[in-house]
This record gives C-alpha cells, structure tokens and sequence, in this order.
C-alpha cells in the first residue's frame, strides 16, 4: 500500500524525457503494474498477443503488458521496496514494481518486446537477461553493453525472445549489492506452439538469500557465504505458500538460483525429470529419473511430475537452508550437562536458556523471547504438531478432487485408512547384538537424554 502511493506522488514528478523514448517508437510509457501483496497471485489468460499458459509465480505476480503496434511492452521500475519475508519478519530489500522480488516476465517465443526499466534507486542499475539470445547491445552489463542507467533515468531494452524456455532477470551493475538486496526476477518464454511442453501447472519461483541480523531489517550487503535466511522468491517458511495440484496432473516446476551456493531440491513421493536447463529443453530420450535436482550458482532447472495424492515436504536438502536466522554459531550440546552452569547464568540473565542438551528439536516450540522482526530458528506447525523448518520448505498439496486449475489451499491432507504411520504400544524385545563393546566403567560416561520439561 505504502509503494503504491508512493507511486502516484512520484509518477508526476518523474524525469522521463520525451526525447528518451522516442527512438523506441512509443508515444508514451506503459502504465506502471505494482504489487503490495505477497499472496500468490495464478495470472489470468493472456488478453492480447498469442495464447499461452501462464506460469504461478509462488508467492508472487506476473507482469502485465501492453501491445503497441505488435510490440509487446512493458515497464519495469527499480526501487526500494519493503518484502515480508514471513509473517513477523519484514526487510528492507530493493526489488522492481513494488516486490522483491520483481514480478515475472512471460512472453511467447517470436514475440518482439521492448522493457522500459525506470530506475528509482539511490545509484546506477541495469538489467541483464539471464540466459536469453539477445543482440549484445541489449545484454545489460554497465560499462560493457550500455551505460550504467542513473537514478531518475529510464533505458529501453527491445529483443525477439527466440528460444522457449525458463530465464532471469537481474542487474549487471554494483552486481554484490543489488542482488544482495533482492534485486531478481523471473522470466519465462512459452512455445509458439501451445502443444508442446504443456503441463496442467507450472510453478517458477528464484532462490534468493539474505543475511539479516536479529532484531534488524536491512540485508548486510558484503556477506559472501554465510547467509541466514535462505528463500524462496524473497520468502521463507512458514510463509512459503503450498504448491497445489490435483492427483494426476502433469506439474512443472521452474527453480533458478541466484544465491551464492548450490541447492538440492527435495520432493518428496514422486520421482521427477529435469525437462529444462538454462541452455533449452532436455530431448525425451536424454531425461533421467530424480528425486533430488542440484541447482548451482546462476542456473535454472525445471522438472516435470505426475501428481500422486498427499502432503508432500519439497525443500532444500541442505538442512541448515530449512532453517531461519539465528542457526549458526551455536555450539554443540548434546550429551553435555549443563545443570550447574545454567543456575549460575541465571543469576545474571534470567532467561537464559541452554540449548541443545536433547538435540534441537525443542526449538520447534520453545517460547524463547525474540528481538522484534526476527523469525524463530525452526517454526511452523502441521496438523500432528511443530513441523521445526524454516527457510526454503514447503509443501506440495495433491488432492484427488482439487478443481482444474484451482490453486486454493485444500487444508491438510485426509489419510486414507492404514496408510497413516502409527505408534506401537506392545512390548519390545531386547535387541541381541553380537559381540557387543562392553562399557568400561573407568571411561567416559555420558549422561543419557531423559525427557524434562524446560
Ligand atoms: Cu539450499
């Protein structure tokens, strides 16, 4: 809302020059889209221009456009913008049109577009087309391919998108900071023809990550690795929305990665093939089946599954990328009796808290204070209890009566009988091992984990 009216205060006010434009043959700049919202927004069929499937962009928005003599054109505005990350946590991020990150670019292959970029940010941008056939003039790279666009300052970029498949957007200048800041969007080019590649649902998010501390709101700009929130399109679990299909349909999911470190991507109860890569379309006959796809620094992957009914975890396999701020650092307790220490910290911090002597898990409900705007370490709740993600986890909901293109969530999933993991209430058997490791009273002893409250 706050983006919005700023929007309309400075929309008067902005340097566009006619004389700017006018090589581009308009008369007048397309209307600027913006986006308050962090819901997923399933975009409507295109209304002008050849017929596509529109992709879903998670937790995010396409961009609209409009055609002025066969053109496609739109207008892109980079700005700071404020991203909840999830509900709680809010940062201070730069992005384009409202969001970070910007909405995503469809176009179809052979179209003609023209992308107006305005930038509203207080130093130089470009924008690069990450993965795109492209005259080099219209790469985006400050300094290479073009002057570095100056705050205030609108450049025109105008290609054919001649190959299909799954691109990014991003800025080629001050290239630490501005992607640091959630500077990214995605950009999808659709066959010619409607046949080929279709699927029911088409899902296209980015891997972003930011390094935030506790209780702050801006991103350090000058981390190189060590990252404490890791997302999906600028969000992190719980507040990943859940990727719903109906049983049996064919799913696409679309994954660039623009963070600094690889990720395993995760699904569980299917078996997947990688159907996209940066470079094109994978033939059939060269497809393999996966449950996991890495995704390295800077490339895209889109891989395609038959829909089978239930809650399904997707994540990043990376366990410390399922997890929020506040992860690292934290030395090892378990097996460590930490009684007398903790009564004499106490006498100095009240609320001081050990962590770890059982494992972690506690985490997943403990009422630990918090510094304002910062998200609990491992959070969320399922419907048999704490689910203890955080981070780059979500779920993928399959349910046999889901409506075609439906996108609503359908709540939790219904077991079918005997098909729920159940608790065992017999008796147990000693286990025999043989030759087992006699314990030597003279070593060390560890205290075995009992189950106390805290
Ligand atoms: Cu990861």
């Amino acid at each position: 809302m706050n983006s919005r009216r700023r929007f309309l205060q400075t929309a008067g006010a902005a340097a566009w020059s006619a004389a700017a434009i006018s090589k581009a043959g308009a008369a007048t700049l397309p209307e600027v889209a913006t986006q308050g919202s962090v819901i997923t927004r399933p975009p409507p069929l295109p209304p002008t221009g050849p017929a596509f499937r529109p992709v879903v962009t998670v937790n995010g928005w396409s961009l609209p456009w409009r055609m002025n003599n066969g053109v496609k054109e739109f207008h892109l505005v980079a700005e700071p913008v404020v991203r909840e990350l999830a509900q709680g946590m809010k940062a201070n991020l730069w992005g384009y049109n409202g969001q970070s990150p910007g909405p995503t670019i469809e176009t179809v292959e052979g179209d003609r577009i023209r992308i107006f970029v305005t930038n509203r940010l207080p130093e130089h941008t470009t924008i690069h087309w990450h993965g795109m056939l492209l005259p080099s003039g219209m790469d985006g790279v400050g300094g290479l391919t073009q002057p570095q666009i100056q705050p205030g300052k609108t450049f025109v970029y105008e290609f054919v998108t001649t190959r299909s498949g799954t691109f990014m957007y991003h800025p080629h200048a001050d290239e630490m900071v501005q992607m640091a800041m959630g500077m990214m969007g995605s950009f999808v080019v659709h066959p010619k023809d409607v046949r080929q590649q279709r699927v029911d649902r088409d899902f296209v998010f980015l891997l972003a990550a930011y390094d935030i501390d506790p209780g702050s709101f801006t991103p350090r700009i000058n981390t190189m690795l060590d990252f404490n929130l890791w997302t999906w399109n600028s969000r992190v679990f719980p507040g990943i929305d859940h990727l719903v299909a109906r049983t049996g349909d064919r799913v696409r999911i679309r994954v660039g990665n623009l963070t600094m470190t690889n990720h395993p991507m995760h699904l569980h109860g299917h078996s997947f093939e990688v159907t996209g890569t940066d470079g094109g379309w994978v033939p059939r006959g060269a497809r393999w089946p996966e449950v996991s796809v890495d995704v390295a620094v800077g490339q895209m992957r889109a891989f395609e599954f038959d829909a089978i009914a239930g809650d399904w975890a997707f994540h990043c396999h990376k366990s410390h990328h399922t997890m929020n701020a506040m992860g690292h650092g934290v030395p090892t307790m378990i097996g460590v009796d930490p009684r007398g220490i903790t009564d004499r910290i106490r006498k100095l911090v009240p609320d001081y808290m050990a962590m770890g002597e059982r494992g972690m898990a506690d985490m997943g409900t403990m009422e630990m204070p918090l510094p304002d705007n910062t998200l609990p370490m491992m959070t969320g709740t399922g419907p048999f209890g704490p689910l203890e993600m955080g981070g780059m986890f979500s779920v993928v909901k399959v349910r046999d009566n889901q409506p075609h293109g439906d996108y609503t969530d359908p709540g939790w999933y219904r077991h079918p009988k005997n098909t729920l993991a159940w608790e065992w209430n017999g008796t147990l058997p000693e286990p025999s091992r043989a030759n087992a490791p006699q314990s030597d009273p003279a070593t060390l002893q560890v205290r075995k984990p009992t189950h106390h409250g805290h």
